[in-house]
């Protein structure tokens, strides 16, 4: 044997020895999101943040992680949560419930929510710090007094669509990467209708926070991932 490989075999042995090394580690094949991949930031927005009306915890540590992210995305869309004042998934349009209780709707069991990302509100603004220039779509959801839309493709009615599956799939979209708030809630309504429209689907886990109402993260990890939604880190992608 030579003496190099040798040497190689020995480096090997002692990253065993050590156990804890993963094995993707080894390879240092990253993630390259081509041209037919699209990032989708969903609902980075004051109200998500610590200060605004449905803080998630650590939330604004997503905004710098998105932002590094964004330079090795042709395509990025970014949504916003954006309600009407007296929005029905708001607890105070109904009377005797308060927020992070639930209700049934005509389409199903509503989580009742603190009054939040009402239209054209500082509340509802994209996070300051968010710097996404390139992004060529600002999508809004959850527009129509009566329905809410957690996901950005579809609303809670199940049956109307946003029109974002069709704008990416016009534009030659085969991948979607999804990050922001919350990780239990939009980001994984939306990761699940992706991949419910074909699109194959990557969560980017140190990109989002959740809100975690009993165990409701654990669940959606659990969900999607039994959908065939990639569960990644930023670190999984290859960026300069
Ligand atoms: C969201 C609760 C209510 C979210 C939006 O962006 O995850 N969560 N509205
Ligand atoms: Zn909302």
């Amino acid at each position: 044997m030579s003496p190099s490989r040798r040497h190689l075999l020995q480096s090997f042995a002692a990253l065993g020895a050590l156990g804890s090394v993963a094995p993707w580690a080894l390879s240092a094949e990253k993630i390259k999101p081509g041209h037919d991949a699209a990032l989708i930031v969903v609902d980075v927005q004051n109200c998500f943040i610590e200060g605004g009306t449905l803080p998630v915890a650590k939330g604004a540590e997503v905004v710098p992680v998105i932002n590094r992210m964004a330079s090795a995305f042709a395509n990025i869309v970014v949504t916003q949560d954006w309600h009407t004042p007296g929005h029905a998934s708001f607890a105070s349009a109904h009377p005797g419930k308060k927020p992070f209780e639930t209700t049934t709707m005509p389409y199903g069991t509503q989580v009742l929510w603190p009054d939040h990302c009402v239209q054209g509100s500082a509340d509802a603004a994209l996070h300051p710090e968010l710097k996404l220039p390139s992004a060529q779509l600002i999508l809004r959801k959850g527009y129509h007094a009566d329905v809410d839309s957690y996901s950005a493709f579809m609303e809670a009615d199940r049956k109307t669509a946003t029109g974002l599956a069709g704008y990416l799939k016009q534009r030659g979209i085969k991948t979607v990467f999804v990050v922001g708030l919350a990780t239990d809630f939009c980001v994984a309504w939306t990761a699940l209708d992706a991949r419910g429209a074909g699109f194959a689907t990557y969560v980017v886990e140190d990109a989002c926070r959740g809100i975690d109402l009993n165990g409701s993260v654990a669940a959606a990890w659990k969900n999607m991932t039994a959908k065939g939604v990639k569960r990644i880190q930023s670190s999984d992608l290859a960026l300069a």
